[in-house]
Formats: C-alpha cells, structure tokens, sequence
C-alpha cells in the first residue's frame, strides 16, 4: 500500500476536524442543499433529488493534512460533476466563468475549491460509506469526498454549494470567526490546491516546518473530536 509523502496509516476512521468537541450539526428532516452565487437565481436541492441522479461508488484513502491517512474506505453517492453539470450549470448565465466551488456545511465549515479540482473524476456527494448511511460522525447526512485533496476539502453535512467567478479573499465566507476558529487557524496559510501527492499541505509554510506543528496538535484534536458513537474501532 502506498500513501502519499509525509502521510501514515490509521487504524479505523476517527472522526476529525475543526469542530472539536462539538457535537454534529442538526439536521432537519429534509435535508436540502442551497445553491447560490453565480446562478440565475439561488436554489434549493432537496438532498432527496440525489437518487435521481447516477450513483458513483469510489474506493479510496482520505487524508488529513495533519498526517494521518484511513485507508480502503468505500464510499457511494453521486458524482460532483453530474452534480454540476446536471443541477447547478444549468443556472449559470452563460458568459459566465466559474473559477471556484465553495463548499458548506450544516456546522459553518466551508472549503474552497478550483473549479478544476471540484469536477474531478473522483469528486463526490457521499451519502454512504462502507455499505452504510453516512453517521454523524462522518457527515451525515451527505458529505463532499475529494480523496486526493486534503481532508478538510472534503466538507461534512453538505448544505451549500456557492458559485463563484474569483478566488474570494475570505476562503470561509460567512463563517463567523468565533464559532469558527478552528476552521481559520487550520486554514491559515491554506494551499490552494491542497493536492495529497503533491503534498500540498500549505501556502507558503514549508511542509519540514507544518507536519511537526500538526504531529503537536494532532493528538489533541483527535481526543476533542473523538466521540462515543464512532463507527472508527469497528473498522
Ligand atoms: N463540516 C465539517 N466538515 C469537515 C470538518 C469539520 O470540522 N466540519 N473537518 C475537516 C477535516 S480537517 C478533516 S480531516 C475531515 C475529517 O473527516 P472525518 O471526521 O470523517 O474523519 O473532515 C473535514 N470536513
Ligand atoms: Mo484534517
């Protein structure tokens, strides 16, 4: 097995990210994703307009960029690119050009993505991993996976998806700061591309100097972020 550089395998898949101790985000019953930004008109996807569409299934690593790698997940879904060029590109005027996805979630978190590295082929809203309903540990109820970017790309119980035509110059959007602290020092100094076997890992830090600083952390935000109903020992 083979993992990018600077990257080690873990037992399971714990549950990780910038929420901490927080428990999961609640979800209304039905769930729904907000399009807006760069569309005629901002819309509202009931999550349930997924099973329309192809499923993708996709067996593959994930990767924190602070050094950890959960390895052989199988993860089902739909397509990012059918996604886009089904749902969202339909809305978007022409003339229009898209340079970025930004990505959020019920909790506030948001990741921003080229639109290159959004429509990738192994890009996808999962809504089941291992043969199983995403939990909540995990991102239930739909997640984005982008396994060959770092793991905070791939953001947890997707709400948003917002259409952009620049890179903006606050990566995070509407995130408030205090709720949200986590997610602005984990991407201070974000790369903009994030790729894993490119190491990616941060803009203008070298990765000699970042993998120690998060070697530090890591261990404690895996303890804040650990919960009783993870699936990750079972693995
Ligand atoms: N909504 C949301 N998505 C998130 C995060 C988060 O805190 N909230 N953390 C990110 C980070 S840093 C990582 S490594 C992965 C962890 O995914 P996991 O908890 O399923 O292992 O989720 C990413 N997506
Ligand atoms: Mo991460």
């Amino acid at each position: 097995m083979t993992l990018p550089p600077g990257q080690h395998a873990v037992k399971g898949f714990p549950r990780f990210g910038t929420h901490l101790a927080k428990p999961a985000p609640a979800i209304p019953r039905d769930p729904v994703i907000e399009i807006s930004g760069a569309v005629s008109k901002p819309m509202t996807i009931p999550l349930a307009d997924l099973a329309k569409l192809p499923r993708r299934e996709l067996d593959a690593d994930f990767h924190c960029v602070a050094g950890w790698s959960a390895t052989g997940l199988h993860w089902e879904g739909v397509a990012l690119a059918t996604f886009y060029r089904e749902v969202i590109e339909p809305s978007i005027p022409a003339q229009t050009t898209v340079t970025h996805l930004r990505f959020g979630g019920w909790d506030d978190y948001w990741s921003l993505v080229t639109i290159a590295d959004a429509l990738a082929e192994d890009v996808l809203i999962a809504e089941h991993l291992d043969g199983h309903p995403l939990d909540s540990d995990h991102g239930a109820p739909a997640r984005l996976v982008s396994p060959s970017q770092y793991g905070y790309i791939s953001t947890k119980h997707l709400n948003r998806i917002e259409v952009l035509t620049a890179e903006p110059e606050d990566a995070y959007g509407s995130a408030s700061t205090l709720s949200n602290l986590g997610l602005r020092l984990l991407g201070f100094n974000r790369h903009s591309r994030s790729r894993v076997w490119e190491e990616e890992r941060q803009g203008a830090l070298p990765n000699w100097l970042a993998l120690p600083i998060y070697r530090l952390i890591t261990p404690s935000i895996a303890f804040l972020s650990a919960r009783s109903d993870s699936r990750g020992e079972e693995k």
